[in-house]
């Protein structure tokens, strides 16, 4: 296999782990906490999870190791999008069972929590393994956005479990997906399958954390990356002088990763889609903001700028929802036919200002045409808007240049405008680890296995105190039950983690805050370059400005 050089230097890295995980397993003991309880509706919290609610808070810490000895087959999947450090989960869990006993065995299934329906694996080996290690990627043994979520997917779970002995699975995945792996817990537990079920935090977008979590993996490693290249285009920018970029990054829904990346470069602009609901903000107003940088800086700085656009965005400004709703609704059943049916753009307008309220027309009507088109041609197969795939950067874009050519018109604008477009998402999400994230995923999943070891189920594996150095991390886990609180999905009642969006009165937020108006005018940009995986600490293992401010 050709190697690269960085590809060679990285399969050489040692992880750091917490320091109460140096001394070696015989060296690990554990410390339980408080009964826990579920951050709200518990009474029916604790009615659905019966054998697994209201479980102790775990730590781990050097000492005797008390564990059970008995011999582990462990299951493991990747769940959902990718995020740089998978890789590192699976070496970490491999690493500690194997140093537990050499005769423990670790199974990949295969393509995400599908795998483990279609009994589709692989059992790891240190030579394969040693390929994966400090990687980027969910190659190893692939992902899936299959849920597993259904009682008869749970029988089939099982009936390969027992096929293969497995005493523990691993689910590595978002908030769905350990939200899965709790009911997944919950239902083994009550069967009396003897299968543990172990969850691991993951996603790039960040909104994965909470009182317990102080972070996702892979969003360190995505928004360094993105910060990377948003810093390469703000000089380029700054040297051109010619150029408004607008910058997508993604963020299915919160706007944690757009937040970072505005901390990590001040560009001129940065929306935050939590922002807009709370203040209601229509497009025409946000592109108004957009505008008014772009007046400022052409009498000052000159006609450059960049605006970092969250993907999620759309969702959250109220009278584009309306839209959106409206439009499924239009396009329902049979509409779905007679429309497409309809040969001119004229006469589908026309089907649509006949099926719409007069508001959502409003707003249709001020979306640029290539933006409307997006929304009647790129629908999924229930006939939805497909809301994700909205090029919201040329929306915005859209916008401010007419609103601009109005100024121009009205003698109030003199300046020039002409935008570049970028979206950054795939390229973050498989990049080599940075320390961080090598370091943090490699000791999710050897306190996985601790969990595992000690006989705990239904917990996620917890690392925390993570904006100090690896050394004082604290090592433990917490019963995943105690992050649900109740929420309606698809008519019905049902026990979730609750998705952490940006929080406005958070530190982060504020610091944005206090800055963006200096950062609209100025040009204040920073460059962070590229991740830096050898050298001094405080540039190679430095974590989120997000995780600093939080924490600091
Ligand atoms: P997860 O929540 O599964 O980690 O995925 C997040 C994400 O990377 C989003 O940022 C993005 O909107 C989405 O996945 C893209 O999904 P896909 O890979 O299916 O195109």
């Amino acid at each position: 296999m050709n190697l690269s050089p960085l590809q060679k230097a990285r399969y050489e890295y040692t992880p750091k782990l917490p320091g109460m995980l140096r001394n070696g397993i015989a060296d690990i003991c554990v410390k339980e906490g408080a009964p826990t309880q579920s951050v709200a509706d518990q009474e029916q919290i604790k009615a659905l999870f019966p054998n697994t609610y209201g479980k102790k808070e775990v730590t781990f810490e050097k000492g005797q190791n008390t564990s059970v000895a008995k011999k582990q087959i462990v299951g493991v999947i990747l769940s959902g999008g990718q995020a740089p450090g998978g890789h590192n989960v699976i070496c970490g869990l491999y690493d500690a069972l194997k140093a537990t006993n050499k005769d423990n065995v670790l199974i990949g299934f295969k393509g995400g929590p599908s795998g483990l329906i279609d009994d589709k694996y692989i059992i790891f080996e240190d030579a394969f393994i040693n390929e994966y290690r400090n990687t980027g990627g969910f190659d190893i043994i692939g992902s899936g956005r299959t849920k597993l979520e259904t009682e008869e997917q749970f029988a089939v779970v099982t009936d390969v479990c027992k096929k293969h002995g497995v005493t523990a699975i691993v689910i590595i995945g978002g908030d769905d997906s350990n939200t899965n792996a709790a009911v997944l817990a919950e239902y083994m537990a009550a069967h009396d399958t003897g299968v543990q079920v172990i969850g691991c935090p993951k996603t790039i977008d960040g909104d994965l954390k909470n009182d317990d979590i102080e972070c996702s993996f892979g969003f360190d490693t995505a928004t360094k990356t993105y910060s990377e290249l948003i810093g390469n285009i703000e000089r380029d920018a700054n040297s051109a002088k010619k150029y408004w970029h607008f910058v997508k990054v993604m963020g299915r829904s919160a706007s944690h990763v757009a937040l970072e990346c505005a901390l990590e470069t001040q560009p001129n602009i940065c929306l935050i889609g939590e922002e807009v609901a709370e203040k209601k903000m229509s497009l025409s107003q946000i592109a108004d903001q957009i505008v008014d940088s772009v007046v400022k800086r052409s009498e000052t700085a000159g006609n450059f700028g960049v605006a970092i656009i969250p993907e999620g965005i759309v969702e959250f400004v109220p009278e584009f929802s309306m839209l959106i709703k409206e439009i499924n609704e239009l396009l329902a059943g049979e509409n779905t036919a007679k429309f497409n049916a309809l040969e001119s753009w004229e006469e589908k307008y026309d089907f649509i200002k006949k099926g719409l309220s007069q508001e959502a027309l409003a707003v249709f009507d001020v979306l640029p045409h290539a933006i409307q088109l997006q929304l009647f041609l790129e629908r999924d197969p229930h006939g939805n808007v497909q809301v994700s795939l909205i090029e919201s950067e040329k929306l915005f874009s859209e916008m401010v240049k007419e609103k601009l050519a109005k100024l121009t018109a009205e003698g109030k604008y003199k300046g020039k405008f002409s935008a570049q477009h970028h979206f950054f998402g795939y390229e973050g999400r498989c990049a080599f680890p940075s320390n961080f994230d090598a370091d943090y995923c490699y000791s999710l999943g050897y306190n996985a296995f601790m969990l595992i070891q000690y006989g705990y189920t239904g917990y996620l594996s917890k690392v925390s105190n993570l904006s100090k150095p690896a050394e004082e991390w604290v090592a433990g886990g917490m019963p995943i039950s105690k992050m649900f609180n109740m929420e309606r999905r698809n008519g019905k009642d049902k026990p979730v983690i609750r998705k952490a969006l940006v929080e406005l009165d958070g530190k982060p937020f504020k610091y944005f805050e206090a800055h963006r108006e200096a950062w609209a005018v100025e040009t204040a940009y920073t460059y962070p370059g590229a991740i830096q995986y050898y050298g001094p600490a405080e540039v190679c293992d430095l974590t989120t400005r997000t995780l600093a401010l939080e924490k600091g």
